[in-house]
């Protein structure tokens, strides 16, 4: 695939992806080229048998600093419909293996929002959180309101939508919005890291636990346990299963092969 926004990297590390937003003048404004290779890219990554964990990031000064304020400006509400940009945001959140946002500098608006679409964070001490879609006349569209609400509750997400204020990665951390704060010249190897962590484990096993936990924002409890249970069972059907606790048993690292 040919891809002009995004540089896709399919082996960072081992079984691990790279998907790096390249609109550097533009602070990585999500238009909709850049948002449509982003989920054409993981669909790639998502099909790749030598991939078990995708890593997307942006640069040191931004991840994303929201859709391009430019491109959407001048359209109307029936532009917006017939255009559907939500069946590219649900392709990327279709997106199977674990996703690990390495995110420095700005993510604000649909970039806060794709970072949050992601299962980890990884900030680096300069990023910025933000929902500043208010000072524009608008409100987030692709989720803020909702997993930012769920992920920090709903006093402080109150505030960040309706002032626009930006959190800093020390206070998204307190909030419980990403996993870990790294000095700026690590946080890419640091995503990489966890993510090999992860691409280190059984994929199908990891497949069904990220499925499961997602569960967990949509349904009531006692669904989600159900569910939890039917993806439980049916790891016994794999031979990762068999490996990896053979592998406790007999003291030596597992070795998984994803079947
Ligand atoms: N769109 C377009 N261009 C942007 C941009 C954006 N969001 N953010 C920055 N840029 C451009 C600037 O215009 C500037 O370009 P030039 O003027 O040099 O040509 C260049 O990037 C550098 O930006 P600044 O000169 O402004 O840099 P500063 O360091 O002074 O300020 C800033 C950085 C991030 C604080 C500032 O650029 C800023 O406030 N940017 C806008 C942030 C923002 O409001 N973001 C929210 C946008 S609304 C949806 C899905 C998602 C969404 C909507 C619908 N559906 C599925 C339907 C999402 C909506 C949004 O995100």
């Amino acid at each position: 695939m040919n891809f002009e926004l995004i540089l896709v990297e399919p082996q960072i590390a081992p079984f691990v992806a790279m998907v790096r937003l390249n609109r550097p003048k533009e602070l990585n404004a999500l238009n909709l080229q850049l948002m449509g290779e982003i989920r054409d890219a993981l669909a790639m990554l998502d099909e790749d048998e030598n991939v078990r964990a995708i890593v997307i990031t942006g640069n040191e000064r931004a991840f994303a600093a929201g859709a391009d304020i430019k491109q959407m400006a001048g359209r109307t509400a029936i532009d917006m419909l017939k255009i559907d940009q939500f069946s590219t945001w649900d392709g990327i959140r279709r997106t199977k293996k674990p996703l690990i946002a390495a995110v420095s500098g700005f993510a604000l608006g649909g970039g806060c929002e794709l970072a949050m679409l992601c299962d980890m964070i990884v900030a680096s001490e300069t990023a910025q959180f933000g929902q500043p879609e208010i000072n524009i006349g608008v409100m987030p569209g692709a989720g803020g309101t909702q997993r930012l609400t769920r992920a920090v509750g709903k006093a402080r997400a109150m505030e960040m939508v309706l002032t626009g204020r930006f959190i800093s990665a020390r206070e998204a951390q307190d909030a419980g919005l990403i996993n870990k704060i790294v000095p700026v010249d690590l946080f890419l190897d640091e995503a990489i890291k966890l993510a090999a962590s992860v691409a280190a484990k059984s994929p199908i096993a990891v497949q069904l636990a990220k499925e499961s936990v997602l569960k967990a924002f949509e349904t009531p409890l006692q669904e989600g346990l159900y569910f939890e249970r039917k993806n439980f069972y049916m790891l016994f059907a794999t031979e990762d299963q068999k490996e990896g606790m053979a592998a406790f048993v007999e003291k030596r690292p597992a070795d998984f092969k994803g079947k």
